[in-house]
């Protein structure tokens, strides 16, 4: 979509921190991390919001949810278990959608945010 920010950065015409790509998905560094780790994972297709996905960007969808685990162990926040079963880490993942959901930029996009806490994890 032509005046799109993430359109543009999907094609390398703005750039970004990326830490990973194929070709239906980029994920780089949010501009203005919230935490230690926050990464955006966005479809190289145009859609402006989770409304506005179809059935037919089901299996798009599916995929970005499964690559936010992937990035969080990469990004060295993943969840952790001890031998007791004890937890620790572990990461925020977010899709805000239109003004009442605090969407900044209307293309779609789902938050990883982690790292060792204190940090401004209510968004
Ligand atoms: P949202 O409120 O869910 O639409 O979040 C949009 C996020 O996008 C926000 O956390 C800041 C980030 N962002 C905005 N502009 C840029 C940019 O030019 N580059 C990068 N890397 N991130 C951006």
């Amino acid at each position: 979509m032509d005046n799109c920010l993430f359109c543009k950065i999907a094609a390398k015409q703005i750039p970004s921190a990326a830490v990973y790509e194929d070709e239906d998905l980029l994920a780089f560094k949010d501009i203005n991390p919230a935490a230690p780790v926050h990464i955006l994972i966005i479809p190289k297709k145009h859609i402006a919001t989770l409304s506005d996905a179809g059935a037919q960007d089901e299996a798009l969808l599916g995929k970005m949810l499964a690559l936010a685990p992937k990035i969080a162990r990469e990004q060295g926040c993943d969840l952790k278990k001890d031998a007791d079963g004890g937890l620790s880490g572990g990461y925020k993942t977010l899709i805000n959608t239109g003004p009442d959901g605090g969407q900044e930029v209307y293309h779609l996009h789902i938050h990883v945010i982690g790292g060792p806490k204190p940090w401004r994890g209510q968004r």
